[in-house]
């Protein structure tokens, strides 16, 4: 199963190409030919790097090299345009690069032979110098407008999977997110630790401080629970006051040490709010899920009902 918006889709992604920054890549075996189209990119505003055929081209992509344009000679030894344009399209599928072949076939065949084979645009040799850079910008165009929708995709799974104001995995997300560790789990003979979380009296934060104060509250109890889990495991708002985390491979013991940690953090220190120091506790429900033995459900059951014993017991504890 693949969760949307998962914290590493939202690393490195290059930046909206303008000629300034664009970085492109001229494929090309004829040494002439190479020094001119180098000469007027740069001229242009391009960052350019050569490669004298297609196998150097590759290889320089390989070593990590991720040009935004590709401008590839139709016609070369070791690997031509065209097949290097397959294999950039078989490869990268979360970055686009714009694809302009160059060659001196000028059938029609030829020409789809060669956008079947990935490329955006194609020139026929010669051309004209005001063509190939009009040619250039419009790659960009189509570059920073995919940019734009891969930024608009990323922000709009993101909202869709976190909580607005604590920035955790929101409900449905750590549920999901439970289910594939249960089920990765399953695969591996390991158990997975629940946690659910509860604020103690925390209508009386909100009555006594108002609803902002008790915002940031829970905005600092969500900082907390992070900041004391594993990094591995994975911590969401359940709802209003209530906290669910998912601690993969990880036993009776562990889990309950753990949820003892989280307990400690909340309560060692009050949250201070407007310079106004707010005595905060909370009460946690843990439980293992070997998914050989029981489901989801029954575990955040189990889990759940052992806060409530942990409510009822005086709450400020842990119950397992
Ligand atoms: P208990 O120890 O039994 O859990 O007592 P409690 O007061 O925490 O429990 P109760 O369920 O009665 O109240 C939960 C409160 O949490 C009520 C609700 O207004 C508040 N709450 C839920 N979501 C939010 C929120 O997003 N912001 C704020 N400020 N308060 C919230
Ligand atoms: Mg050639
Ligand atoms: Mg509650
Ligand atoms: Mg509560
Ligand atoms: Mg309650």
């Amino acid at each position: 199963m693949s969760i949307v918006g998962l914290p590493e889709a939202r690393m490195s992604k290059p930046t909206a190409p303008g000629a300034a920054c664009t970085q492109v890549l001229i494929a090309e075996d004829d040494a002439m030919f190479r020094r001119i189209l180098k000469t007027w990119l740069e001229g242009w505003g391009y960052q350019v790097t050569v490669a004298e055929d297609g196998a150097r081209a590759w290889e320089l992509m390989q070593e990590g090299h991720v040009p935004q344009i590709l401008i590839l000679d139709w016609m070369m030894p070791k690997l031509n345009g065209i097949e290097l344009c397959r294999k950039v399209r078989e490869k990268s599928r979360s970055v686009y690069q714009y694809i302009l072949l160059v060659t001196a076939k000028d059938q029609t065949n030829d020409l789809v032979h060669g956008l079947e084979a990935g490329a955006d645009d194609y020139l026929s040799k010669p051309f004209d110098r005001n063509e190939l850079r009009a040619r250039l910008r419009t790659g960009g165009r189509i570059l920073t407008l995919q940019d734009e929708q891969t930024r608009a995709r990323e922000e709009f799974q993101f909202q869709a999977t976190h909580d607005a104001l604590t920035g955790m995995w929101n409900r449905r997300a750590i549920l999901d997110l439970l289910r594939r560790e249960s089920e990765l789990a399953a695969r591996s003979s390991k158990r997975v630790g629940i946690m659910m979380l509860d604020v103690d009296h925390f209508k009386s934060v909100n009555d006594r401080l108002g609803h902002l104060a008790g915002d940031a509250v829970l905005q600092e109890i969500g900082r907390r629970v992070q900041m004391t889990v594993r990094s591995y495991d994975l911590a969401g708002r359940y709802g209003g006051e209530e906290f669910l985390i998912v601690s993969p491979d990880c036993d009776q013991e562990q889990i309950q040490e753990c949820a003892e940690r989280v307990r400690l953090a909340i309560a060692v220190a009050p949250i201070l709010v407007d310079g106004v120091a707010i005595a905060v506790t909370a009460s946690l429900g843990a439980a293992v899920l070997d998914p050989a033995c029981r489901t989801e459900r029954d575990a955040l059951a189990a889990a759940d009902s052992a806060l409530y014993e942990a409510k009822r017991n005086g709450r400020n504890r842990v119950a397992v």
